[in-house]
C-alpha cells in the first residue's frame, strides 16, 4: 500500500551512533543503572527527499457513513453485546459552517455522556482564520515563550520557525532517517525551557526510533534560532515501515510521555518489556520515572497499537488518540499500568483484562487520527485518512458524541496544537506542500 521507495530498512545517511541501544534487537527494554549519556555529535549528509508515505492511504469518499460509537463509562466495564456489534452506527448530517453532527444524539444501547452538560463548556466552532503555507509533511508544532512556532517536518528532517506568518528553516536534526511513516516527528519543548533551552524531538534513526534533545535558542540580533548538537536521550524503540508511534509530550508531573507503535511486531503491546506499542513515561534524561507502574521500567501502559496524540485534561487525565487496523479507532483514557488491548482486541468489547476505548471510530476512512489537543473540557483530533478534525466533548472520564469539521476541506491533518494565544495550529499532511490552519475557537 505504500508509495515505492518507502521501507524501513533504508541505509543510513549518518555515521553510526555512539550509544549502546537500550533495548536488545527485539526491542526489549535493558534496564542499565547507571548509564550515562552520551552526546551524538555525528553530522548526517542526508541526499535527496523521500517520498510522502501516507500513515494510512487516503480514499476519498470511501467508507458508509459510519458514525464514531461512544462509550459513557457504563457502557465500558463489563461484558456485553460490542458497540459496533448489534448496534448501527448513526449516519451523519451536514449542518453547515464546515461541520457535521449526528442525526441523532446517540444509538439505543450505546450510552453517552449528557450532551446538555458537556456543550456547555464546549469552545466555539473552530474556524480557519488564516493558513501558512510553504511546509512539507510537518509533524509536530511547539511554541517557545515568545510565541514563535517550531515545526518538524517528518521526511526533510528540518526544524522550522513561524514568526509573524514567516517560514525559516532552523535547521536539521542530524541522524533522521526517513522511510515510511517513520522520520522526524514529535516535539516537546522543556518544562524548564526558560533556563535550559531544550526542545526533546523523536525521530526514525538507522535502526531503531529515538528521543534526542537539543538546544534551541535565538541567534542574536536577526531574531532567528539556531540548533546546538543533540543528545540521545532513549532509544531502542523498534522501527518499521509503519506504526512508529512519535507523539511525545511533557505530562502536568514534568515527565516526558512518548507514543510508540507496535512496528509491525505484533508479540510486542501485550510484553511489558518491549517498547512498542507502548506510552512510556521518562525523566528528562530519559530514564524510567519515578512511580513507573513496573519497577525500573519506561512502560506507562501497554496494549497499544500506533499512539500519535497525547493530551490531558483540566483535571489532569491523559488521553491519547490511537490507530486501529481496518476498523476501530480510539481516542482513550490512560490509567497507569493500564492493557488497551492489541492485538487481542480493538475498540471496546468490554473484556475484563483490557481497557476499553472511550470513543471508537468505525471506519478508519473517516478518522485516523494522528495528534491531539484538548482546549476547556474538548478534544480536538486530527484525522489523516478522514482528512477533517474531530472534537470531542469531555465530561469526567466519559466522552460525549464526537463533531466533524472541515470534512475533505484541507485534506489529511497530521496535528493540532494549542497556541499561547488561544488559537489552534493544525498542520495538515497532503506534500503538495503543506499547510498550518491557524484556527480560531472563539466562535
Ligand atoms: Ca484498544
Amino acid at each position: 500500500m505504500l508509495p515505492a521507495g518507502c521501507g524501513a530498512d533504508r541505509a543510513a545517511h549518518g555515521g553510526p551512533l555512539t550509544e549502546r541501544p537500550t533495548t536488545d534487537r527485539y526491542g526489549h527494554w535493558q534496564p542499565r543503572p547507571g548509564r550515562t549519556m552520551i552526546t551524538d555529535r555525528t553530522r548526517s549528509t542526508r541526499a535527496g527527499t523521500s517520498l510522502a508515505c501516507p500513515d494510512r492511504p487516503t480514499q476519498a469518499g470511501a467508507g458508509a457513513a459510519a458514525m464514531a460509537v461512544v462509550l459513557a463509562l457504563a457502557g465500558c466495564t463489563g461484558p456485553g453485546p460490542g458497540p459496533t456489534g448489534g448496534n448501527s452506527p448513526s449516519p451523519t448530517a451536514t449542518t453547515g459552517a464546515g461541520s457535521t453532527a449526528p442525526a441523532s444524539p446517540g444509538t439505543p444501547g450505546t450510552p453517552t455522556a449528557s450532551p446538555g452538560s458537556v456543550t456547555a463548556t464546549t469552545p466555539g466552532q473552530p474556524r480557519v482564520r488564516t493558513t501558512i503555507e510553504g511546509l512539507q509533511l510537518p509533524w509536530s508544532t511547539v511554541f517557545l515563550p515568545d510565541g514563535t512556532a517550531v515545526i518538524s517536518e517528518r521526511d526533510s528532517a528540518l526544524l522550522k520557525s513561524v514568526q509573524n506568518g514567516r517560514i525559516s528553516t532552523v535547521g536539521e536534526v542530524p541522524g533522521v532517517v526517513p522511510g515510511g511513516e517513520g522520520g522526524l516527528m514529535g516535539l516537546a519543548l522543556s518544562p524548564d525551557y526558560a533556563s535550559d533551552k531544550l526542545l526533546y524531538v523523536y525521530f526514525t534513526a538507522a535502526e531503531d526510533n529515538r528521543i534526542a534533545r537539543v538546544r534551541i535558542e535565538s541567534a542574536g540580533t536577526g531574531g532567528g534560532l539556531q540548533l546546538g548538537a543533540p543528545q540521545i536521550i532513549f532509544s531502542g524503540i523498534s522501527k518499521a515501515s509503519t506504526h512508529n508511534g512519535g507523539r511525545i509530550r511533557f505530562g502536568p508531573d514534568g515527565y516526558l510521555y512518548v507514543g510508540t507503535g507496535d512496528s509491525q511486531r505484533r508479540e510486542q503491546p501485550q510484553d511489558r518489556n518491549a517498547l512498542g506499542g507502548k506510552i512510556l513515561r521518562l525523566t528528562k534524561d530519559g530514564k524510567p520515572a519515578p512511580g513507573n507502574p513496573f519497577p525500573n521500567n519506561p512502560v506507562y501502559s501497554l496494549g497499544h497499537r500506533n499512539v500519535q496524540g497525547l493530551a490531558w485534561d483540566s483535571e489532569g487525565r491523559l488521553w491519547v488518540s490511537e490507530f486501529g487496523p481496518e476498523v476501530n479507532d480510539e481516542l482513550n483514557l490512560i490509567q497507569a499500568g493500564g492493557n488497551y488491548g492489541w492485538p487481542e482486541v480493538t475498540g471496546a468489547p468490554g473484556r475484563r483484562e483490557f481497557i476499553d476505548a472511550k470513543v471508537v471510530w468505525p471506519s478508519t476512512a473517516e478518522s485516523s487520527p494522528s495528534g491531539l489537543e484538548i482546549v476547556g473540557n474538548t478534544a480536538f483530533l486530527g484525522a489523516l485518512r478522514g482528512q477533517r478534525i474531530w472534537s470531542v466533548p469531555l465530561e469526567g472520564e466519559n466522552a460525549g458524541t464526537p463533531v466533524a469539521h472541515f470534512t475533505r476541506q484541507y485534506g489529511r491533518i497530521r496535528s493540532v496544537s494549542l497556541a499561547p494565544n488561544g488559537e489552534l495550529w493544525a498542520l495538515t499532511n497532503n506534500n503538495n506542500p503543506d499547510s498550518v490552519l491557524i484556527l480560531s475557537l472563539s466562535g
